[in-house]
């Protein structure tokens, strides 16, 4: 209902007071919504009227910027959260890698505090978990000579050790393999390019395998090279673990130590039941200690002279097995720790992932 004055009218509809532009007494009046919040053009009425149709493009244009504004942001926030696992997994595998060289140095204290005591074979072989900040570390002390030395079957002069050969082909008998995997083995560690029998393999065999590569002629310097081997990706995984964990790859011409080598070792080194069982009785609780020197197994015929040769009663070097796992991340790490005569203890070797 409008009221009108002598020359305006003012008109309430709703919420809104309209304005009347043009009165005539008797007459419709033209209202206007000038006291309306937005009027009649709602959130365009800030546009001039003459760029009306304008408005819908300013609409679209409005909710395109919007849209790509938003698309950027989603797209930053995701780069952010990208970036922020990826720091996190930096900061863990560096705290796991820290725990690994931590370990070490706690290793090393126990090897020497349990050769000290007279207590070195409770601490071999026994797997021990610790926890830590954000996670947990595990590992295991092993004595690498009580493994076969792969690099003692070829001496320093390139020529095969006899002793260790022998070992060597009884052990994969002992374990159900083919005992040519003794020559392959030879072939990859001495110098010449002449297989050593027909189960051998040298540059010819290897170089037309795809890839080809060629034969080591040296010294193995990890166990992972066993893989290259002809014929022994083949092999069942079972008696692959197994073997390997009779196999040592170490920087020198070791000896066996008879204390802690395992039961297929210690038949390939040529004892009999009777003897492999006097060796492991001597380490239970109370079989009166390990042996101390071979002039005991001498004293109780376990062995005849002439089988003795690379055999001893003390170890050099270790094995540390250690698992991190801080978080989502899992490290694993060999670390090879050598003790000299001295009694000096040292890590000489680590590798991540494989021995
Ligand atoms: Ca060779």
């Amino acid at each position: 209902m409008g009221q009108h004055s002598a020359a305006v009218c003012v008109v309430s509809v709703g919420h809104s007071r309209l304005r009347c532009l043009r009165y005539r007494p008797g007459a419709d009046c033209t209202l206007s919504p000038t006291l309306s919040p937005w009027g009649e053009r709602g959130l365009f009425a800030w546009l001039p009227r003459a760029r009306k149709k304008q408005g819908g493009v300013a609409l679209i244009s409005a909710l395109l910027v919007v849209a790509l504004a938003t698309t950027a942001a989603a797209q930053l926030m995701s780069s952010q959260y990208l970036n922020l696992r990826y720091s996190g997994n930096l900061f863990m595998r560096d705290q796991a890698w820290q725990y690994l060289k931590g370990s070490e140095a706690f290793a090393m204290v126990l090897i020497d505090k349990a050769i000290r005591n007279n207590r070195l074979y409770d601490l071999l072989g026994q797997e021990s978990a610790f926890p830590v900040e954000g996670g947990v570390l595990t590992g295991k002390i092993t004595d690498l000579q009580g493994r076969l030395n792969i690099n003692a079957i070829v001496d320093d002069k390139g020529k095969i050790v006899g002793s260790s050969y022998e070992r060597l082909q009884n052990l994969l008998r002992a374990q159900g393999l083919n005992s040519g995997l003794a020559d392959t083995i030879t072939d990859w560690l001495d110098p010449d390019s002449t297989p050593v029998s027909q189960a051998g393999a040298e540059d010819d065999y290897y170089l037309s395998l795809s890839p080809p590569y060629r034969a080591a002629n040296t010294r193995m310097v990890s166990l992972s090279e066993v893989m290259l081997l002809r014929g022994y990706r083949k092999l069942p995984e079972e008696k692959r673990a197994a073997l390997e964990q009779n196999l040592s790859t170490l920087p020198a011409s070791t000896s066996i130590n008879i204390n802690s080598a395992s039961e297929d070792l210690l038949k390939a080194i040529g004892l009999k039941a009777d003897g492999i069982s006097t060796i492991r009785n001597r380490l239970s609780a109370d079989g009166g200690g390990p042996f101390q020197s071979l002039d005991e197994l001498k004293q109780l015929k376990l062995l005849p002279e002439d089988k003795l040769e690379g055999l001893s009663t003390t170890t050099e070097y270790f094995q540390l097995t250690t698992t991190a796992q801080i978080g989502r991340t899992r490290l694993k790490q060999y670390s090879i720790i050598h003790r000299s005569q001295k009694g000096a203890l040292r890590v000489i070797a680590r590798s991540l992932g494989t021995p």
